[in-house]
């Protein structure tokens, strides 16, 4: 009988002095106390603002900047991450190489739902100044045409109605009370999520949040809060998939331990962040980020270029049959499709800061794109393109029609998102399931849809995603229609390649 190989012991604070000195954290975790709380727990933060602050800590020597991250949607990352007490690897990869380091700016993990209570003491430490989102688009729990909190949302209602706040708005505004009360200062609350504006609007969803507490208390805590709480807007960029069962054994093997928490992403990682702190924060500056007055350019740039051209790339590909992002952008028609959706529509609707290099901006974005290194997956991008298709590829549209530039490659996006949600509907052969909060609302208004002129005007009509303008253009309308149509009858690779060459 042979017997099993032992596993490799688990990553923790007692086995990292078995790593070699590069892979060790660049500080030294013991000694880091948190005076940060992150709300999102997920791949994403991890590969990008906790190794800007972890920079940021061995650069300046300031050990006040460990992170508390609370995860949002299941225990999963916490039960993972503390038996290896906060500690994973980043991988960041590219054709020619994977760089792997330990991070161990995490220094404490809680599961937001399970203690709401621990939260809400957390975002009230004075030792605390600034609590980082990721929480994704959905997790703001807004209408996305509006921008406004969305009160019918059963769980904002629940949290109206005065349960231990789930929703992120809501865990936010009993930190703040609690602030408030206990006199712990100022505090900065740093979306980091791919909306426009993301300050802006988590300070608008907040303040509507505290407009319905008793109204003396919420007038006191909105003065507090105009005082002492900024909401920085904030571009973040780093691609980061979802980590894969081999991602962990290759992981593991590598570094002798085993790691049930790593992130795999690419070399590139950009932060871009308004100069809005009334509280003290770390010198992110010093670890690369750009501190600044006027965030929106970068934004606005990078979600209708680098994010309208994955969820174009999500929908199209998909129903073209590829599974990632690099398989897609092998076929030249995808990768022709998506430098013409930058170049020739979303370009000509930028304000593009003086000195900023567009061309080399692109061009940077298609090779990222193409990184065969990562597993980035289709599906992954396609979820949620309710929330996603007003800020990637609407905004485009509705500039475009109001300045007179082209829409046809960002109208053949959003009709691929229609064929995309409803291609079940059509034939239920297909393999293509949409994962959307909207998905119930989209099935509902395309049922009953015989041609792709009403499953068009029926699709525009959800004005939670369209606005009430969009029907209303024509030429839109007619575009899709066309789009629509030729998806259906020819396929998305033939009606890229009609689009594109006219044959
Ligand atoms: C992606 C983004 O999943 C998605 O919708 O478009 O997560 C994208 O990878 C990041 O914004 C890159 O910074």
């Amino acid at each position: 009988m042979s017997t099993p190989e032992p596993s490799p012991p688990r990553l923790s604070l007692g086995t990292l002095s078995s790593l070699g000195s590069s892979l060790r954290p660049a500080i030294d975790p013991r000694a880091v106390a948190v005076g940060i709380v992150h709300l999102g727990l997920g791949a994403f933060h991890r590969a990008h603002q906790a190794i800007f602050t972890e920079d940021a800590m061995l650069a300046t020597g300031e050990l006040s900047w460990g992170i508390c991250g609370a995860s949002e949607r299941s225990s999963a990352a916490v039960d993972r991450l503390r038996p290896q007490d906060g500690l994973y690897t980043v991988a960041a990869r590219d054709a020619n190489d994977e760089a792997l380091r330990v991070v161990g700016a995490l220094r404490e993990q809680l599961f937001a739902l399970g203690n709401p209570t621990e939260l809400r003491q957390r975002l009230s430490d004075p030792t605390v100044h600034v609590a980082t989102v990721t929480v994704t688009e959905k997790g703001y729990r807004h209408d996305p045409a509006s921008g406004h909190l969305n009160l019918e949302d059963p769980e904002v209602a629940a949290d109206l109605a005065g349960r231990p706040p789930r929703t992120v708005v809501f865990q936010l505004v009993a930190g703040l009370r609690a602030r408030f009360a206990e006199g712990a200062g100022p505090i900065a609350i740093v979306s980091c999520d791919n909306l426009p504006g993301n300050g802006v609007l988590l300070h608008r969803l907040v303040s509507e949040a505290a407009e319905h507490l008793p109204p003396p208390e919420a007038t006191a805590l909105l003065d507090w809060m105009a005082a002492n709480v900024t909401f920085p807007s904030t571009l973040v960029d780093r691609i980061v998939p979802a980590t894969t069962a081999a991602d962990v054994a290759h992981i593991s093997a590598r570094l002798g331990l085993h790691d049930a928490a790593p992130v795999v992403t690419e070399p590139f990682s950009q932060w871009v962040i308004e100069d809005a702190f009334r509280a003290s924060r770390p010198a992110w500056d010093t670890a690369g980020a750009l501190i600044t007055r006027d965030v929106v350019p970068y934004e606005t740039m990078k979600l209708r270029l680098l994010n309208a051209s994955h969820s174009a790339i999500a929908y199209l590909g998909g129903l073209a049959g590829c599974a990632t992002v690099a398989e897609a952008l092998d076929n030249s028609d995808l990768a022709d499709y998506a430098k013409r959706l930058m170049d020739e529509d979303a370009s000509p609707t930028l304000r593009v800061p003086d000195g900023f290099d567009l061309a080399a901006y692109k061009a940077s974005i298609l090779a990222r794109l193409a990184n065969p290194a990562l597993t980035h997956s289709l599906a992954q991008i396609a979820a949620d393109g309710s929330q996603k298709l007003p800020v990637r590829l609407l905004a485009t549209a509705r500039d475009a029609l109001a300045g007179g530039t082209d829409f046809r490659w960002v109208a053949l996006a959003v009709a691929g998102w229609m064929r995309y949600m409803t291609v079940r509907q059509a034939d239920d052969a297909s393999p293509i399931v949409p994962d959307d909060p909207l998905a119930g609302a989209v099935s509902h208004a395309a049922a009953g849809a015989d041609n792709p002129r009403s499953l068009v005007a029926r699709l525009l009509g959800i004005e939670e995603i369209f606005g009430p303008d969009l029907r209303e253009s024509a030429a839109f309308s007619q575009m899709l229609v066309g789009d629509v149509d030729h998806l259906a009858a020819d396929g998305a690779l033939r009606t890229i390649a009609m689009a594109l060459h006219g044959r």
